[in-house]
């Protein structure tokens, strides 16, 4: 029997990078989704494992939906959906906050990740099983300061998986998130725009999570036994007690 199907979008970086590898060791076939052709094919070569690579933009609906059609039909049966894209823009006030930046993080984060849940789900609603895993944040579960529309963003993926969770049910597909504090990869960097003094103080001291240690999770979320579904799940550095509680190192 051929290996499961994994479909990872954000993979050219970070967690969905450490993701892939970590599927690639349980020998998964995986699709390989995001913007940056050039590392989707980096880390394709570095993987022994049958690939595909999908470059399309989360925000672009039509590009979503062109690229999931575009599957050949035997990398159409999709039995992990991992809903890993999304960045954060910005750390801002509401009242001085620059508006390209919450339309990006709306966009990608909260409508894209909608837009590749649609585009895959028909495929599982006929096996009638299949697992989805969003990639929330403890920014989901909680506001801090200057953090307004990305929270908001990643509360919608909080909001969407439980609906969705629901909504599945009488398909028994497993839907579930996964939400991480503090995980040191170019997400600061992102947000702050290529500020990297800025992005370093971000994880100075904290003993931050790595992207592997948060696919790590995920992985563990995906196999579990098929009556079993990790719903929720919060993992934070054990330096970070929530959002804004942290104790850094001097
Ligand atoms: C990433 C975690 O705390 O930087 O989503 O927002 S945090």
């Amino acid at each position: 029997m051929k290996e499961k199907i994994v479909c990872i979008t954000g993979a050219s970086s970070g967690i969905g990078w450490a993701t892939a590898h970590s599927f690639a060791t349980q020998n998964k076939r995986l699709i390989l989704c995001g913007r940056r052709k050039d590392k989707l094919e980096e880390l394709q070569k570095q993987l022994d494992v049958d690939t595909i690579v999908l470059t399309f933009d989360v925000r672009d609906r039509k590009a979503v939906f062109e690229a999931f059609a575009s599957l050949p039909d035997s990398w159409k049966q999709i039995a992990i959906l991992i809903n890993n894209a999304g960045n954060a823009h910005g750390l801002d006030p509401v009242q001085t906050a620059n508006i390209d930046d919450w339309d990006a993080m709306i966009d990608g984060n909260v409508k894209g990740l909608m837009y590749v849940t649609k585009a895959v789900l028909p495929q599982m609603l006929e096996a009638k099983k299949g697992q989805i895993i969003n990639l929330g944040s403890i920014a989901g579960k909680e506001v801090y300061p200057n953090g307004s529309v990305y929270c908001s963003s990643k509360f919608a993926v909080d909001a969407f998986t439980n609906g969705l969770r629901i909504d599945l049910n009488p398909f028994k597909i497993r839907v579930s998130a996964v939400h991480p504090g503090l995980v040191e990869t170019e997400f600061s960097e992102i947000r702050f725009k290529g500020d990297l003094e800025r992005a370093e103080k971000v994880y100075k001291g904290i003993e931050a999570l790595t992207a592997q240690d948060v696919a790590d999770a995920i992985v563990y979320m995906a196999s579990a036994p098929e009556r079993v579904n990790i719903a929720d799940l919060v993992i934070l550095p054990t330096r970070q007690a929530n959002a804004y509680v942290q104790n850094r190192k001097a």
